[in-house]
């Protein structure tokens, strides 16, 4: 009995681990992009980003609600932080879609679409990208800048940029990693049950 509790605890403590409630972290902390510095539906006043063991969430709020039909929105990601290239991934939503590309040098190479949400109630684009899609969490940082277009996919003279000039950091640390939060909580759990189990089939 008590084995059987200490595997359920251990599976209940995994189903939360995965399930954890994500939380906004601000990008400018006190926010320091300001209003008016481009049109309402793409000027941003403040950033933020979640993460999850296995997604990165990036929102960026704005004057007024986004308009896709006649804007641009991208995140830009340099990961891993400055080495071979400044840009290594482009987060875009526009009306062509909303996808992921990365720099290969040379060109921007799509690699598959996005889920883009609008918040109404903040005001938000939230932009969400799997951990797998970066190419895992890694050893290094994130630095992550804000633009949007005029237009679709013109990628030139951005109407607004956060910060700008630069980039926020997104410490590494700040990303969870997967394995290393539940492989040692399920192996405890299993432990456990074992130590029980053995206890009970071969008393000393
Ligand atoms: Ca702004
Ligand atoms: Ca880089
Ligand atoms: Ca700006």
């Amino acid at each position: 009995m008590r084995a059987l509790a200490a595997l359920l605890l251990g599976v209940l403590f995994l189903t939360m681990t995965a399930h954890a409630q994500v939380e906004w972290v601000q990008l400018d902390d006190p926010p320091k992009e300001r209003a008016g510095d481009g049109e309402a539906p793409v000027d941003m006043v403040d950033l933020f980003y979640a993460a999850n063991a296995t997604h990165i969430l990036f929102r960026e709020d704005l004057v007024a609600l986004p308009d896709v039909g006649n804007y641009t929105y991208t995140v830009y990601l340099d990961k891993p932080q400055g080495q071979e290239y400044e840009q290594d991934f482009r987060l875009v939503h526009s009306q062509s879609g909303s996808y992921i590309e990365q720099w290969n040098g040379t060109d921007w190479v799509y690699l598959e679409d996005l889920v883009v949400t609008v918040d109404a109630g903040n005001v938000s684009l939230i932009f969400e990208v799997s951990v797998d899609t970066l190419g895992g969490v890694g050893d290094s940082n994130i630095k992550v800048w804000f633009e949007n277009y005029p237009g679709e996919d013109t990628f030139t003279d951005p109407d607004d940029r956060a910060p700008n000039g630069g980039g926020f950091v997104i410490h590494r640390r700040a990303i969870p990693n997967l394995p290393l939060i539940v492989v040692p909580a399920f192996l405890a759990a299993l432990g456990g049950s074992v130590y029980l189990l053995r206890k009970r089939l071969l008393p000393a």
